[in-house]
């Protein structure tokens, strides 16, 4: 078993309901244990006039491999009714995979660690509810430093 965390993003069609959806999903996925989820958080969007999103983290337990995860994930994605029309487009569910154990992948289809978690408060405040405050990404840059240089800005816990 591998520890994964999972980034859940929506900005379309009542998105604390597709979060909700998703992490009923993600508590289905086969050799999958769900062992934790963060709060909601709500944002603005980075791309500008769309509308706003909520985000959380889940912690997965998961005997899946990572491109075997990725299917799933998208699986769960196109079941709740997301579009891929355009690129950063607004979207009923955006499922990112944030680390997946102390794995570093870099194929086409896949980057881990997620490449802009770093930037992203959405991304960083909730995972920090999961992990211990002295927490190291697979590439070692510390949590702790990360969220010192993402202040917590813009961002309404739920
Ligand atoms: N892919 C590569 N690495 C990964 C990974 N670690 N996890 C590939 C998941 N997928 C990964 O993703 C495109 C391709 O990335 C996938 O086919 C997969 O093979 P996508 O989800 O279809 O495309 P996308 O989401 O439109 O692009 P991207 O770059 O993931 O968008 P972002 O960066 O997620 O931006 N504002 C707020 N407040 N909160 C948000 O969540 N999200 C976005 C979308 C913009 N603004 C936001 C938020
Ligand atoms: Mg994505």
């Amino acid at each position: 078993m591998e520890r994964v965390y999972i980034g859940l993003g929506s900005n379309l069609d009542e998105p604390q309901e597709q979060l909700r959806s998703a992490i009923n999903a993600l508590h289905e996925l086969p050799d999958t244990l769900l062992a934790a989820t963060s709060a909601f958080y709500s944002s603005e969007s980075l791309s500008p006039g769309q509308p706003r999103y909520t985000n959380a983290v889940a912690a997965l337990d998961t005997a899946l491999a990572p491109l075997d995860l990725l299917d799933s994930l998208q699986a769960i994605e196109a079941a709740q009714g997301r579009e891929r029309k355009e690129r950063w487009g607004p979207r009923t569910l955006d499922l990112d995979i944030l680390l997946y154990g102390d794995q570093l992948i870099d194929i086409p289809r896949l980057k881990v660690p997620h490449y802009h978690m770093q930037a992203r408060p959405f991304v960083l405040y909730p995972l920090a509810e999961l992990v211990p405050a002295d927490f190291l990404l697979a590439d070692q840059r510390s949590l702790a430093q990360l969220l010192a240089d993402c202040p917590f800005v813009g961002l309404e816990r739920l």
